[in-house]
């Protein structure tokens, strides 16, 4: 039986140490065994520990007969879908999800989240912002007690093309430190999203408020959206060093 709803118990693979992947497929199983039933409709996530959760919840449909309808969340995320020969949908008919599980850069102790590493947040972002019940999972690497003490990469900001100069600069004077346009790893070009934007990482320096800095960021004229999911995360599911999974 799958326990629904807000499991405290631990799950453990043993003592040993485990390496990050299987810390993350400790997670993406935890969260799916307790956050899945029949007949939901469901937003899929993008990045690696997802994988495990998409795996997971594919097994879960096949053994026990759930009709469970998917929305993706990003190019990858459909592939996966696809791949598992999960029922496919979007949110032009499915507006109202029941969860969304996905992954994260960093975790800080309100729950506040820095995704985007990946490059796939604004489609994130809308939909957890659909579901009733926004899951997040993710490896011990991720759990943090304020944001940029694991994750060194920034905050990721979508912007429309022909704005990523006056945005960046705009950041950098408003907020401190630097907003530095992703390249591809061939260094051919900038990163394109699946939305055809550019994506900005912001190097910040200190701790902000999260919440003011989110929205002052999202208003300045050429933001599509930013990395920060603030007030979001209903739970969070850590797999840790030692083989248990941590609930926040
Ligand atoms: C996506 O996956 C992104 O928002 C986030 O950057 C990334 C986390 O990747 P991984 O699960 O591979 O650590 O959710």
């Amino acid at each position: 039986k799958h326990v629904v709803g807000f499991s405290s118990r631990s799950y453990s693979a043993g003592s040993e140490v485990v390496m990050a992947e299987e810390a993350k497929k400790l997670a993406a199983y935890a969260a799916v065994d307790n956050h899945i039933q029949n007949n939901q409709i469901v937003g899929v996530g993008s990045g690696s520990t997802i994988v495990y959760a998409v795996d997971r919840l594919a097994e879960r449909v096949r053994q026990e007969k759930l009709k469970i309808i998917c929305v993706p969340t990003s190019f990858q995320a459909r592939q996966l879908i696809l791949k598992h020969g999960l029922s496919l949908s979007d949110l032009d008919r499915h507006p109202e999800l029941d969860v969304a599980i996905d992954g994260a850069d960093e975790v800080d102790a309100s729950l506040t989240l820095i995704k985007g590493g990946g490059g796939c947040l604004t489609q994130e972002k809308i939909v957890a912002g659909c579901a009733k019940h926004f899951v997040v999972i993710a490896d011990y690497r991720k759990d943090s007690k304020a944001l940029g003490q694991q994750w060194k990469k920034g905050v990721p900001v979508e912007v429309i093309p022909m704005a990523y100069v006056p945005v960046s600069r705009t950041i950098a004077r408003r907020f401190g430190g630097e907003a530095v346009l992703r390249m591809a790893v061939s260094k051919a070009g900038p990163v394109v999203t699946d939305n055809s934007n550019f994506i900005l990482d912001w190097k910040f320096e200190h701790a902000q408020n999260w919440k003011e800095v989110n929205t002052a960021i999202k208003m300045i004229p050429g933001v599509v959206e930013t990395g920060l999911f603030v007030g979001m995360a209903e739970r969070v599911y850590f797999g840790m060093e030692d083989g248990s999974v941590k609930i926040r």
